[in-house]
């Protein structure tokens, strides 16, 4: 793994500075700058209650979202495109006192590392999965994913996509992930539900529309964004999967609703749990070397 900064054992915890001095290289206006002034927002406040960035880890592929990774001064590591999620169980695995991140493009999470999702989200793998989904292959120039609607017209396929997307948190919550969330890529809501999923223990899901303005555009998402009810009960798979059906994915129609909140949230055994090992390093706060 990579230690981006590491900290001697005398030194003082940091309450630091996230910021690195990397170029930006996302296009101007991109949807991501929203995304990482929430995630930054997040940590930063984390580190100001207390934590100390070797808390937490983080991890991203290939892809424009994958690029997270370089403009956040956490420790992780950049693994291959679509192996986000089985990098960050390892994380996990090696050192289950840390708090684990997983940023994946929908083209990852949903073609390449599909399989990889359905089983975290069964073992019930204690990290967050943020999903960056705009609905294409943005940095290799915007060939369709599994999730793009059908018509969708790109240099590898001139005559248009033929077959309708998949609903991706459908598919997410009947691999019975324990949480499941959407919010729409802006700086307020992700840091809003990226306090919701710390309080949660298990895989923590969670989908942020991110229209890519050059290869996918915001056909006028926004307008069709609605917040989930106060009323509706997190704990209900139904009512869950109803609100989730309100939008396809297949573009945007008439009396489309692109629900946006914690569609579902129940508590269930972890992969920790499960392992009396992974339990007393975290129930006594240890790493595996330190373990008599
Ligand atoms: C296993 C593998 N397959 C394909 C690629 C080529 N590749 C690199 S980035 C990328 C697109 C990433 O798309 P997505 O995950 O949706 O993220 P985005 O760029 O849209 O943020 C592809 C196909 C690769 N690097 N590795
Ligand atoms: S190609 Fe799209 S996703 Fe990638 S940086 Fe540009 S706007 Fe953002």
């Amino acid at each position: 793994m990579k230690a981006k900064k590491t900290q001697t054992a005398d030194s003082k915890p940091q309450t630091a500075n996230i910021n690195t001095a990397t170029p930006m290289t996302w296009c101007p206006g991109c949807y991501n700058f929203q995304i990482l002034a929430g995630v930054k927002n997040y940590f930063s406040s984390e580190l100001k209650k207390g934590k100390s960035k070797e808390d937490f880890a983080i991890c991203s592929g290939i892809g424009c979202q994958g690029k997270i990774f370089d403009y956040i001064n956490l420790n992780g590591l950049n693994t291959l495109h679509g192996r986000e999620l089985p990098t960050s169980l390892g994380i996990k695995m090696g050192n289950p006192n840390l708090d684990v991140y997983a940023f994946i493009g929908d083209g990852g999470c949903f073609n390449e590392g599909v399989s990889h999702l359905v089983h975290a989200a069964r073992e019930n793998v204690d990290i967050t999965c943020i999903v960056h989904n705009n609905q294409v292959f943005a940095l290799t120039v915007g060939q369709p994913t599994g999730l793009t609607e059908q018509g969708f017209v790109d240099k590898t396929t001139p005559e248009g996509v033929t077959v309708k997307p998949f609903n991706p948190l459908k598919l997410v919550l009947s691999a019975n992930a324990t949480f499941v969330a959407r919010v729409f890529a802006d700086v307020k809501q992700v840091e809003w539900v990226l306090n919701e999923a710390k309080k949660h223990k298990g895989f923590k899901f969670i989908e942020i529309i991110q229209p890519c303005i050059i290869f996918h555009p915001d056909v006028g998402y926004k307008d069709y964004v609605h917040e989930i009810p106060k009323s509706h009960d997190v704990t209900d798979f139904y009512k869950a999967m109803k609100l989730i059906d309100d939008w396809d994915y297949n573009g945007i129609k008439k009396g489309d609703k692109i629900n946006t909140g914690i569609f579902y949230k129940v508590k269930r055994e972890t992969i920790l749990d499960k392992h009396w090992q992974l339990k007393g390093l975290v129930k006594d706060k240890k790493q595996w070397k330190d373990r008599k």
